[in-house]
């Protein structure tokens, strides 16, 4: 019997190969590549649990290009993993500079917390600025503003088609968020994301559209007066990079010989 596991014996028993290395990129590689930010660093980032969130966090642990970042005064429980180029992490001062919120440490008052004191009394340092690759991010302008609607899956419930809202704006990303839900259903994504579409999808295509928890029949729901209502525009729909023009898109069932899908959002 054996005893021991070792990939050798398993890729030949399974008769497959393994993936070829030069699949991967640099920084998966090992021995590997490893990244400028050090243990003691603080910096700020998105919470991934809250992802509308961004908080006071310090690198506790760095392994190769990846490290393990701690919520200042929270259980190690939230710790969580990031490569070391990751889009969500910032230097201290990019909240401020930005206009976000930024989630003091355990124990800060709102409006109490001050990075320069803050350093000064953990004695710790602040992340060097240029190991953030988010800095040099160009931004190519997109037709999405903040504060349009669209029509977007809720990822924790993806069955349901959603009426939704751009949040916030961030290197080229959306932070969706469902109107009238609370914010941990936010998720951010690109502008060609699967999960979202132009605010009219779900009627052309007979989709569930699911509606803000105050329209209590969905049917009492128009976009139209919505919009009105709300005194926001629809994101346009060449803004979305699917290729996906309403009745053009050879993807979806021809409009008039289709059926209504069952059960919501396929
Ligand atoms: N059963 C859940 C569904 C929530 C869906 C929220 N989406 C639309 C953002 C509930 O009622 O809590």
């Amino acid at each position: 019997k054996r005893t021991v596991w070792n990939w050798v014996s398993y890729l030949e028993e399974e008769r497959m190969p393994a993936a070829p290395l030069k699949l991967f990129k640099e920084y998966q590689s090992f021995p590997q590549t490893r990244n400028g930010f050090k243990v003691g660093m603080k910096l700020e980032g998105l919470d991934p649990g809250h992802p509308s969130l961004f908080c006071v966090l310090t690198i506790v642990e760095v392994q190769g290009y990846r490290m393990r970042l701690h919520f200042d005064g929270y259980s190690e429980y939230y710790d969580f993993w990031v490569n070391a180029d990751s889009p969500d992490i910032h230097p201290v001062g990019w909240c401020e500079k930005t206009g976000h919120k930024l989630l003091s440490p355990k124990g800060y008052k709102e409006g109490e917390f001050n990075w320069v004191l803050y350093l000064k009394n953990c004695k710790a340092q602040a992340a060097p600025k240029n190991l953030f690759k988010t800095l040099n991010t160009p931004v190519t302008p997109s037709g999405f503003r903040v504060g349009m609607k669209l029509e977007a899956v809720d990822r924790k419930n993806p069955s349901l088609m959603c009426v939704a809202s751009i949040a916030d704006m961030l290197d080229n990303r959306l932070l969706i968020h469902f109107d009238n839900w609370d914010e941990s259903y936010d998720y951010w994504c690109d502008a060609s994301s699967p999960y979202i579409r132009p605010v009219g999808y779900c009627q052309e295509t007979g989709t569930p559209l699911t509606t803000p928890p105050e329209y209590k029949d969905s049917k009492s729901f128009s976009w139209e007066k919505y919009l009105e209502e709300t005194s926001s525009q629809a994101a346009p729909a060449r803004a979305f990079k699917l290729g996906l023009i309403l009745n053009q898109n050879p993807m979806l069932p021809n409009p008039s010989t289709r059926k209504r899908p069952a059960h919501g959002f396929q």
